[in-house]
């Protein structure tokens, strides 16, 4: 690849210094350059609708959260804090694109329409799939950190050449770009001109390792030297990750090839349930991120608009006490497998080591049946 390459992509990019904004902390709407032309449809409506998923998505969370400290999942990596990140972007998608996550988007999935016993159902333990991936157009969750950009970048060079204008979306973290998986997705995203959005939620730790420790630049900039263009935005504001996103997915349906997203977020949460992030971080970092509050932001700027703060707040309380009303019957339904269901799906049919496997795994299971 020539340095005219890179010499396009960073022509293409945007946002490396200083985030792309649309609205600031407080709320109000700021003009740029980059995103405007791509949020024209923004009305009172749509604001509200970004609200109310983005409290949604805070109280499946929330939800999800307190069952597992009352025993009824066994663990559950938590998003408060990246609903922006998640709806913004995923409100960009069509129903036809396809989206390669790891095991925090719960946003995402809820707006790709899974149900809560489907997105719940492997934080119980019941299943190793939660749902079908080609009826929500969404495969399920990716645990090897960062695997999910080589299976986005392989399905958008399929659809290039079944000559498509859908688009893959790889959603992954600022941990994950350390691994080699990106980066060997970022090469084949770029040779192949693949229709491939690289959506990276910087949430500023990868467990307890903080984002300084693992890049010494903009981990959007590091796009660049593969030939993709980047756009770095403020994670925490809805409008600007819902721009970018759809800057993204028209160059790729455009013929235009993959694109770098960076979404500069926090995870004010721990990393899972049994993590305590006291250990790694002070509360004042904590506290000055909760000042940027997706959420809040957005409703602080729907009431600078001239909307009723109190009754899209009321609004969106009615739904979200609703949701949660379902999370918890759809939770305590999910059917409990057989124990040795779990040899079923390794292949497509059995072999003769996994019944070996699944007839002492009964065994043993019969073994200890008495102690129970
Ligand atoms: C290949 C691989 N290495 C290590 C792990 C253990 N691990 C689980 S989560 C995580 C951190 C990932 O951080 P990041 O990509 O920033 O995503 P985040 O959890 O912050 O959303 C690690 C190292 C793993 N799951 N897979
Ligand atoms: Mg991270």
């Amino acid at each position: 690849m020539s340095t005219a390459v890179s010499a396009r992509a960073a022509e293409h990019s945007a946002g490396l210094d200083d985030p792309l904004v649309a609205l600031d902390d407080s709320g109000t709407r700021c003009p740029s350059a980059v995103l405007d032309g791509h949020l024209a449809d923004v009305d009172e409506t749509m604001l509200t609708d970004l609200y109310v998923d983005m409290a949604i998505a805070r109280r499946v969370d929330e939800e999800a959260f307190a069952l597992t400290r009352q025993g009824e999942l066994v663990l559950w990596p938590p998003s408060l804090g990246q609903e922006a990140a998640q709806v913004g972007s995923a409100r960009a998608l069509r129903g036809t694109d396809f989206v390669f996550s790891s095991y925090r988007e719960h946003g995402v999935a809820l707006m790709r329409g899974v149900g809560l016993d489907e997105l719940l159902a492997v934080w119980r333990g019941t299943t190793q799939s939660g749902w079908d991936p080609y009826e929500r157009g969404m495969a399920t969750p990716q645990i090897i950190i960062g695997a999910q950009t080589l299976h986005a970048a392989g399905y958008a060079m399929g659809i290039r050449m079944d000559g498509g204008d859908d688009a893959a979306i790889a959603y992954f973290g600022d941990g994950a770009t350390s691994e080699g998986d990106a980066n060997e997705a970022m090469v084949f995203a770029s040779a192949f001109r693949a229709p491939v959005v690289l959506f990276c939620q910087n949430n500023q730790y990868a467990i307890s390792e903080p984002v300084s420790v693992q890049s010494r630049s903009p981990l959007a900039a590091r796009a660049i030297g593969f030939g993709i263009p980047a756009l770095r935005v403020d994670g925490n504001d809805v409008l600007a990750v819902l721009a970018a996103t759809r800057i993204a997915l028209q160059r790729a349906r455009r013929g235009g090839g993959p694109t770098f997203v960076e979404a500069v977020t926090y995870r004010v949460g721990p990393h899972t349930t049994t993590d305590d992030p006291t250990r790694y971080r002070d509360d004042e970092e904590v506290a000055a991120w909760r000042g940027k509050d997706p959420l809040d932001r957005l409703l602080r700027h729907l009431g600078g608009a001239g909307a009723r703060e109190d009754r899209v707040r009321e609004e969106a309380q009615v739904r979200c006490d609703q949701v949660a009303r379902e999370l918890r019957t759809a939770v305590t339904a999910i059917p409990v497998p057989a124990t040795d269901a779990m040899f079923d799906h390794v292949f497509t049919g059995p072999t003769r080591r996994l019944e070996r496997q699944r007839a002492e795994h009964r065994a043993f299971s019969a073994s200890i049946e008495g102690d129970r």
